[in-house]
């Protein structure tokens, strides 16, 4: 009674960037472990993917054809929408997978104010999915002890597994311990899991990426995977945490549930990420670029990261810097990421303080409240939001640029008009 038990794949993320098929890779790593072990259920918890939509025909092939063989090798394979790639509406690949019969994703459904979780039964296990809902309304229902385990008192031979997405504390590991900055997203204590039903056998955890608890063997019944290869420099800067400070790797784990406690294992893999971290002050413009070329020279094959943490860089020079490293970047196929110490970047006109905000999507829209505010406009932050995100769409491979961008223009205009404050002038 197997299981491996990923999480945090973000396939789609890195996108243009040297690391894009980093995580579709370590996708097919892991792929080929449960094949090999004749393993045959396969748990991604969450966030599968970056976006609800993966525009990339070369990715969606890769992962259309690695699920065929999982399924062709009666694997069991079961997901949760994430964070990342639910969509309200179903509209998305992990919903469409589902509908093709190569991912199984337990059925859920709010009613009357709570949320109901059907079961999912296959051979001896029972799945249960809670999604990552937005605004981690999910821990909502958990606290409120509003969700209810479908038909659960019918199972007594059977294991019992809940796929779940969520940020949550558990026997004394506290995810903000390892990585600060956890401490400043919203994690659940341990008091929500007496939610969970005792009949549950496993929890398979997905939403933090660092892997928690740090364990090679162990008897538990909740678990983060982690994330195997992240989807931005600070995973992959706690990639280099967990090597040099941890002595540890990214993983996945595998689940043995035949015993009376769950016991798992953890398969430590480096996806082929390699990881250098670089800090100094300043020197000039030279002295920096060629500090970088020596570092990245002696770093070994695989997808190369170079994190450079520069304190007192020059506003001036920033742009050059930046410039010349993404430049490398494509050239030594090498990730670059510069962070930089200097604290004068943002303008104090702008810099908002956003120490009390817990939630990424809160403190986009506390900082374009704030920002509206300070530049005495007179237009609502949604607008804002609503502009933002239609300039972050990206064009679909099948559509022609023109097109794409022509279509975009008609739906920035009036939204630029209305914060501008120049329509109907005529
Ligand atoms: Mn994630």
């Amino acid at each position: 009674m197997l299981i491996v038990h990923t999480a945090d794949l973000h396939i789609g993320a890195f996108s243009g960037r040297p690391l894009r098929l980093a995580n579709v890779d370590a996708f097919e790593e892991i792929v080929d472990f449960v094949i090999e072990n004749g393993v045959k259920y396969f748990v991604v918890a969450g966030d599968f993917f970056e976006r609800p939509r993966i525009e990339s025909y070369e990715l969606l092939r890769r992962i259309y054809r690695v699920l065929r063989v999982l399924r062709d090798n009666g694997v069991f394979t079961v997901s949760v929408p994430g964070s990342h790639d639910a969509s309200v509406r179903r509209a998305d690949l992990l919903t469409l997978l589902g509908e093709a019969g190569l991912v199984h994703i337990p059925y859920y459904e709010e009613v009357k104010g709570k949320l109901v979780l059907y079961p999912l039964e296959h051979g001896d296990f029972v799945f249960y999915g809670l999604p990552g809902l937005k605004n981690n309304l999910e821990i909502d229902y958990l606290r409120g002890h509003r969700i209810v385990f479908k038909d659960i008192d019918r199972y007594s031979d059977k294991k019992i597994i809940l796929v779940a997405h969520t940020s949550v504390k558990f026997a004394g590991y506290d995810p903000s311990v390892y990585s600060y900055r956890y401490g400043k997203s919203v994690i659940a204590d341990e008091e929500i899991l007496q939610a969970i039903p005792k009949k549950v056998d496993y929890v398979a955890l997905g939403h933090i990426h660092f892997p928690t608890p740090l364990f090679d063997e162990a008897e538990l019944n909740i678990a983060y995977p982690g994330s195997p290869i992240g989807r931005d420099a600070s995973d992959l800067y706690e990639t280099l945490l967990l090597r040099k400070e941890h002595g540890k790797d990214r993983r996945f784990l595998v689940l043995d549930l035949s015993g009376d406690k769950p016991v798992a294992r953890s398969i430590w893999r480096s996806f082929n990420v390699v990881v250098e971290y670089y800090k100094d002050y300043y020197k000039g413009y030279e002295s920096l670029i060629n500090e970088v070329k020596k570092i990245i020279k002696d770093m070994g094959e695989g997808y190369r990261v170079l994190i450079l943490d520069i304190e007192g860089l020059k506003p001036e020079d920033k742009n050059k810097v930046l410039q010349t490293l993404r430049e490398y970047e494509v050239s030594y196929k090498t990730l670059i990421h510069l962070r930089t110490s200097s604290r004068n970047i943002v303008s104090e006109v702008l810099s908002i303080d956003l120490s009390d905000v817990t939630d990424i999507e809160e403190i986009e829209k506390t900082a374009v409240a704030e920002a509206i505010k300070k530049l005495g406009l007179k237009i609502e932050p949604e607008k804002i939001l609503e502009l933002i995100s239609i300039l972050g769409e990206r064009k679909p491979e099948d559509a022609r640029k023109d097109e794409f961008y022509e279509a975009l223009f008609i739906r920035i205009k009036p939204l630029l008009e209305e914060i501008l404050g120049v329509s109907e002038q005529r």
